[in-house]
């Protein structure tokens, strides 16, 4: 999702963080970059062209906290605007009741509210839906069937009327958590529509009023989203179609900044591909800082220790170490996807399929380390030949295997610690990063 925007910024941020010298002259460079990449993602002009002015003056006028380098503050200025730019605090739909989705033909609202549907199911709700679009033939039939799939109730009228459906829709499903109304849209917000619209708004008083919206419109999206705020009212936007368009970065800052905040964003066709839109992780991974947030929580899920944690992300951890991870990730999901989420770790070229085969070994490695002393497992360099054929034999496993076993925690090690020891970053420098940006250690 969001690739070339990811890309771009992604090596935008390496370049930041291992360039030799940051002064003036490269944060120009930097900024310059950016407007190139924010103005390909169909970022409206004005709006990078403040983005970016904000930039500079807190990075070039204004004084550095104390504590910061001028590198990690110019990361961090970015980080914060960038936010600021797509959104800032996450918001969801959870706790609304009446939840009427509006939007223009083809923007994806029938397929948002089966998505929905299934999200509220997943929390232990009970939603309905209740399909309003008789304009378009075959509308009636759609929700029912996305209803059927997901075994959630639809209701739709044979009478083909969309108020008196939503009045007896509101008595019929009075004991219902959500009531999804799926209204019809049109080519564009004409008078037809907006009167329809807001009948159904009289007559349901919807506790959220969202925008369907799909991404390709890139900046357009905020014309589209002021037109039916004025004529609707509408309490949020979910954009559809993240999946498919280079222009995704435009839309999203489009109507995150009409104060109707970016509640989801859809990312492909199935029920599943709805994302609750956090704008502080979203630019996280945008940048390839990584994901810490979520990674402390799954590790808290998992019970591991928040120093375990720490060690692995500055890369000093002992063949012990290793032996508990290789425990506790297993709980966590594959590695690739753990690593994924540590800073800096976006930043680095891993081997080919290295996190995926270590996966496979683990099991045999922690058969090996059992055999180990404690001083081993504590100073692993202290491991000659006559320990590896000792170790071998009471594991039952060949030398090779052990061989390979500490050629692989090395190599482990040596890439948690370049994370740390990137030229121009004291090691833990990116901890320390994080904690500027907000994660909790
Ligand atoms: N790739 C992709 N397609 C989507 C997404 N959301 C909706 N669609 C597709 O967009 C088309 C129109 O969707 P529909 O829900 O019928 O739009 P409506 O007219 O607003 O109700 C369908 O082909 C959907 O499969 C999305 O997030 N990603
Ligand atoms: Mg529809």
């Amino acid at each position: 999702m969001l690739n070339s925007l990811s890309k771009g910024l992604g090596n935008l941020i390496r370049k930041l963080i291992t360039g030799t010298t940051i002064d003036k002259v490269a944060v120009e460079e930097t900024l310059r970059d950016m407007e190139t990449i924010l103005l390909q993602s169909d970022v409206d002009v004005n709006l990078t062209g403040e983005l970016l002015a904000n930039i500079r003056k807190k990075c070039l006028d204004e004084k550095i906290p104390p504590g910061l380098t001028l590198r990690e503050h110019v990361l961090k200025v970015i980080y914060e605007e960038l936010i600021r730019l797509l959104g800032e605090k996450p918001v969801g739909l959870l706790g609304k009741r009446k939840i009427m989705l509006v939007g223009l033909f083809g923007s994806g609202k029938t397929t948002t509210a089966g998505k929905l549907g299934k999200y509220f199911l997943k929390q232990g709700l009970k939603p309905v839906f209740i399909g309003l679009d008789y304009h378009r033939p075959a509308a009636a039939d759609q929700i029912m069937q996305i209803g059927k799939q997901i075994g959630i109730p639809a209701y739709v009228e044979d009478n083909k009327d969309p108020y008196s459906t939503a009045k007896n829709a509101l008595e019929k499903f009075a004991k219902n958590d959500v009531l999804i109304f799926d209204t019809a849209g049109r080519n564009a917000l004409d008078i037809e529509l907006a009167d329809e619209l807001k009948k159904l708004g009289e007559i349901i008083k919807p506790d959220e009023v969202v925008l369907v919206i799909p991404a390709d419109l890139g900046k357009v999206a905020k014309q589209q989203s002021e037109e039916f705020h004025k004529l609707v009212g509408i309490t949020g936007v979910i954009i559809t179609k993240m999946d498919g368009t280079a222009k995704a970065g435009g839309a999203l800052a489009a109507t995150s900044t009409t104060g109707a905040k970016v509640k989801f964003i859809g990312v492909g066709e199935k029920i599943e591909d709805l994302e609750l839109y956090d704008p502080t992780r979203f630019v996280s991974r945008l940048l390839g800082l990584g994901d810490l947030q979520t990674l402390l929580e799954k590790a808290k899920e998992v019970e591991i220790k928040k120093e375990s944690v720490e060690k692995i992300a500055e890369g000093k951890f002992t063949l012990q170490d290793f032996y508990e991870q290789i425990e506790a990730m297993g709980k966590m999901g594959p590695l690739s996807q753990i690593a994924n989420m540590i800073p800096g770790m976006g930043m680095m070229k891993l081997p080919e399929g290295m996190l995926e085969k270590q996966e496979g070994k683990l099991k045999s490695f922690k058969i090996i380390i059992q055999s180990m002393t404690k001083e081993e497992r504590e100073y692993p360099e202290i491991i000659n030949n006559k320990r590896i054929a000792r170790i071998a034999k009471g594991s039952g496993r060949s030398e090779a295997d052990v061989r390979e076993l500490l050629t692989q925690y090395n190599q482990m090690k040596k890439l948690f610690k370049s994370m740390g020891g990137m030229k121009g970053l004291q090691r833990g420098a990116l901890k320390n990063i994080s904690k500027q940006f907000g994660f909790k250690f």
